[in-house]
């Protein structure tokens, strides 16, 4: 009897565990669209974390990564994570200034000096601000991956003075800080969606454009461009965002299996990104690109050149974010 009781009581109780399982993780699919090809960072990092997804939920939500921009142009995307129609994206923050304008802080040109200021910002208080700033919007942020530290790639000219960008027909993000900064350094800035840029490159459209080295690479930028300028000029990261309509559908604990994912895929994409940075100059070069550094005399003329498009974004972000920014910058560095 006893034992008999003992035997119904477990199976009780699993099958309670059973049930609160199956309430917090309804089956769903997850529609996680990002506009690189599959073999690069950002691939990677959408894989890995399907696979947190899915472990971590048993198999009920299935993440889908579909990569290429094969979901659409990292705008069209937003409007249907907006919509309601797809789950999840990555790209960049650069791409979300004209619904979301406190992120146009990211595109600051010369902002960071080094990753470990470009983390200490964007994870901390500044950054978990802005990124809020996308909810009222219909997008949920849940964390910045690196995209890299830009530079640029042309067809023209070595850029080792500002002058050498004159007359460079440079493809830009669809952004006015980016349109407005390469128009202030004489080069003909032409915004493109990425989804068009090698074709534009390809047929000679543009000259020219600028990416982290990581890109150049997965992007095969170098089958169609002769000259890398090393420029370091922007850190303009990426953000992971989901639907704020499915968003509101999901119980707590799938909330937070995505919240948790995502910091995991976080450090793994940076860590990711960053080794393959260290290496990707040398493959560059191989691959038959001519690359030179811009010097640090050169770089500080660019930024004097610049400092009415900073005026311009302090105006648009917001003096409060600008000063939190250039706050929290201050404090990594002195660390
Ligand atoms: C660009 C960005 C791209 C991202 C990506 C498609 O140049 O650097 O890498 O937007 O998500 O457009």
């Amino acid at each position: 009897m006893r034992i008999k009781f003992a035997i119904t009581g477990l199976a009780a109780m699993l099958l309670a565990a059973g049930a609160v399982q199956a309430q917090d993780f309804k089956p769903r699919l997850v529609r996680f669209g990002y506009g690189l090809v599959e073999d690069s960072n950002q691939g990677r990092a959408v894989r890995m974390f399907a696979k947190e997804v899915e472990k971590a939920t048993g198999g009920k939500m299935k993440v889908r990564a579909i990569g290429n921009a094969s979901l659409g142009s990292d705008t069209q995307m937003q409007q249907a994570l907006i919509g309601g129609a797809q789950e999840m994206m990555v790209g960049s923050t650069a791409t979300l200034v004209g619904l979301a304008p406190e992120m146009a802080v990211w595109d600051t040109p010369f902002l960071f000096a080094n990753t470990k200021e470009a983390d200490a910002v964007l994870d901390g208080p500044v950054g978990e601000k802005v990124k809020a700033t996308l909810e009222p919007k219909g997008m949920v942020g849940l964390v910045y991956w690196e995209n890299g530290f830009r530079n640029l790639t042309n067809n023209k000219r070595p850029i080792a003075k500002l002058e050498d960008l004159q007359d460079v027909k440079l493809r830009v993000m669809q952004n006015n800080v980016f349109l407005d900064s390469f128009k202030a350094l004489g080069a003909n800035a032409v915004p493109l969606p990425f989804s068009e840029l090698f074709t534009a490159l390809e047929t000679k459209a543009v000259d020219g454009q600028e990416n982290p080295f990581n890109t150049v690479l997965s992007s095969k930028f170098y089958e169609v461009q002769k000259y890398l300028t090393v420029s370091n000029h922007v850190y303009s990261p990426w953000i992971v965002t989901v639907s704020k309509k499915w968003w509101d559908t999901l119980s707590p604990a799938e909330k937070k299996v995505l919240q948790d994912a995502a910091i995991k895929s976080r450090e793994f994409e940076r860590k990711d990104t960053r080794e393959e940075a260290a290496k990707a100059l040398a493959e560059i070069k191989t691959k038959g690109m001519q690359v030179n550094e811009l010097p640090s005399a050169e770089a500080g003329r660019m930024r004097d050149k610049l400092a009415a498009v900073n005026a311009g974004i302090a105006k648009s972000v917001g003096q409060g974010t600008w000063d939190s920014v250039q706050a929290a910058v201050k404090q990594a560095r002195a660390k």
